[in-house]
């Protein structure tokens, strides 16, 4: 019987994969963003624990106006480029895609109410953000992948929409995993708060550079983070509209709230294996095992963060 084994939020900033230095990307940098990097080294290294199959990827830069797409290609093979930082990640990638459990994904969540459709183009262009969050869970890129776009649902309508849409892109990917044969780690591709600097440093890799843009999103931050901790995941998802607004979260992206849908709103707590910053936003990598890890003693507080709550203002 099929199974999601894991989920995990895996932010994708381009500078952990530039800070690497692997074969597969052009630019070489010096050091930088350690504590993320070893972050994911102890998320691999957990993960490598646990038998699985295919890794499920939702990324908010592939970013679909009309519908939620799915790539549908077997194999796709090409350069990946950041468009603001392509002095850092110029990447060739070749991957593989789960095709059939995508087809299978796209056809029940239409069923469900939502507008989707099969990406069939083989000289299609996959984004960073599904590269990058790959590229650090399996650098070897052994396993294939369903690749999940991102619809602007949270700009266009509001972010209650959205959150009721990827409940439903939840209830759906888990059905569909649940009848299939295959062990699947669920991959919400974004960074928590997203105010970030408008001016790279020259040294981009200059760690005496780097620090949260804003302390009022670092609360909003700890909050989620804390949440995430106590097994709170309904208590998570409900505050993920304010802490998107607050904190130009990438949460506006869904890729938490369909990741916590799909996992039926873990009670376990999940595992944090690193919080930092990349120039100025605020990431964390975290693992929720589902079945596994009991459920928490720690108590979350209820209030928000108070003396810093309002950071609407600020100058991101
Ligand atoms: O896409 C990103 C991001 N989410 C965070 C930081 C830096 C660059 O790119
Ligand atoms: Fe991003």
């Amino acid at each position: 019987m099929g199974q999601i084994v894991a989920g995990v939020l895996a932010p994708h900033p381009p500078h952990l994969v530039y800070a690497e230095n692997p074969p597969q990307n052009e630019p070489r940098s010096e050091c930088g963003w350690e504590v993320l990097r070893w972050g994911y080294e102890s998320l691999r290294e957990s993960l490598s624990q646990i038998d699985y199959d295919v890794l499920v990827v939702q990324s908010p830069h592939w970013r679909t106006y009309v519908g939620t797409h799915f790539l549908g290609v077997p194999e796709l093979k090409s350069k990946s480029v950041d468009p603001i930082f392509p002095n850092l990640f110029r990447y060739n990638y070749d991957l593989k895609v789960e095709v059939p459990l995508a087809e299978q994904i796209c056809s029940r969540a239409a069923e469900l109410g939502l507008v989707t459709k099969m990406m069939r183009n083989p000289d299609f262009r996959v984004d960073y953000g599904t590269i990058v969050s790959t590229h650090m869970l399996q650098p070897g890129w052994e396993k294939p992948i369903v690749g999940i776009s991102s619809i602007g649902a949270a700009s266009y309508y509001g972010m209650d929409v959205m959150q009721e849409l990827m409940q439903k892109l939840g209830q759906a990917t888990k059905e569909v995993i649940e009848a299939s044969d295959l062990k699947v780690v669920l991959v919400a591709s974004h960074s928590l708060s997203h105010r970030h600097f408008v001016k790279e440093a020259e040294v981009p890799e200059d760690m005496s550079r780097e620090h949260i843009e804003h302390h009022g999103q670092y609360l909003w931050d700890m909050k989620m983070i804390e949440l995430m901790k106590a097994g709170d995941s309904k208590a998570l998802f409900d505050i993920i509209p304010d802490f998107t607004e607050q904190t130009v979260g990438e949460t506006e992206s869904g890729g938490l709230s369909w990741m916590l849908s799909a996992m039926d709103f873990p009670t376990v707590p999940a595992k944090v294996h690193a919080y930092g910053t990349v120039i100025g936003t605020g990431n964390a990598i975290v693992e929720w095992r589902p079945k596994e890890w009991r459920p928490s003693k720690l108590r979350p507080q209820t209030s928000v963060p108070s003396k810093h709550e309002d950071v609407s203002g600020s100058k991101a």
